[in-house]
């Protein structure tokens, strides 16, 4: 099966969309391995990454002859594609429950850009050091802990009750804030340490330069 699965990731281990896909692999139990590319020396534009992958980018996942990029796709399909009873679900059954998982999957991907500049994870995955907020990285800030706590009312340890790949994606959000010693709610902060003292993410953690910042 490991020869069969493989996630391409980046060499650095900052990806936060790797990390989606790999935490998603992980929790769903399922054997992979992963190859790594170099960005920096553009290994992703060789015409046999680029040309399997479709998009060129990281992650791309190969299940023997078929290839998927864009992580939200590959934790959806990871979790269709091995499936109960052999794998537990991880997208919620419920069709509500699961829309809004991908509700929140979309909006972290498209949403929050001068959060993302400001607050890179090399900032959390290399420890590189950062800058006091901007006005636009801090409203951004805001308005992820505004948005992170309508999707996580008080006393909700998850997202969609049980964990989802929107909580690996809320928490790695959450920790741009909470590893950087910006202004996070201690609700939201508990919520993404919690979330990152998961046996998956420590895995991909044991691969970076993370500490604990607790
Ligand atoms: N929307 C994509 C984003 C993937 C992405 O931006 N990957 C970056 C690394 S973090 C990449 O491959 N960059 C190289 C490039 O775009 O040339 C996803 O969710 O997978």
């Amino acid at each position: 099966m490991a020869d069969d699965l493989i996630l391409h990731g980046s060499d650095t281990w900052t990806s936060p969309y790797v990390f989606s896909a790999f935490v998603t692999l992980k929790e769903k139990g399922v054997p992979f391995r992963m190859e790594l590319v170099s960005l920096e020396r553009r290994e992703h534009e060789r015409p046999g990454y680029a040309e399997a992958s479709i998009t060129g980018r990281v992650p791309a996942l190969r299940h023997g002859d078929f290839w998927v990029a864009e992580s939200s796709a590959i934790d959806e399909y990871v979790d269709e594609a091995f499936g109960p009873p052999a794998y537990p679900r991880l997208y919620p059954d419920d069709l509500r429950a699961r829309a809004r998982v991908r509700m929140l999957q979309a909006w972290l991907r498209s949403d929050l850009a001068p959060l993302r500049q400001e607050r890179p994870t090399s900032s959390l995955f290399s420890a590189e050091p950062v800058r006091p907020l901007t006005p636009e990285g801090r409203a951004a800030a805001e308005r992820l802990v505004r948005i992170a706590e309508r999707a996580l009312p008080p006393g909700a340890s998850f997202v969609a009750g049980a964990f989802s790949p929107a909580d690996a994606d809320l928490a790695l959000m959450l920790q741009r804030l909470a590893a950087n010693r910006d202004p996070c709610p201690e609700r939201l902060t508990t919520y993404a340490r919690t979330i990152f003292a998961r046996p998956s993410v420590r895995e991909w953690l044991g691969h970076t330069r993370w500490r604990d910042h607790a």
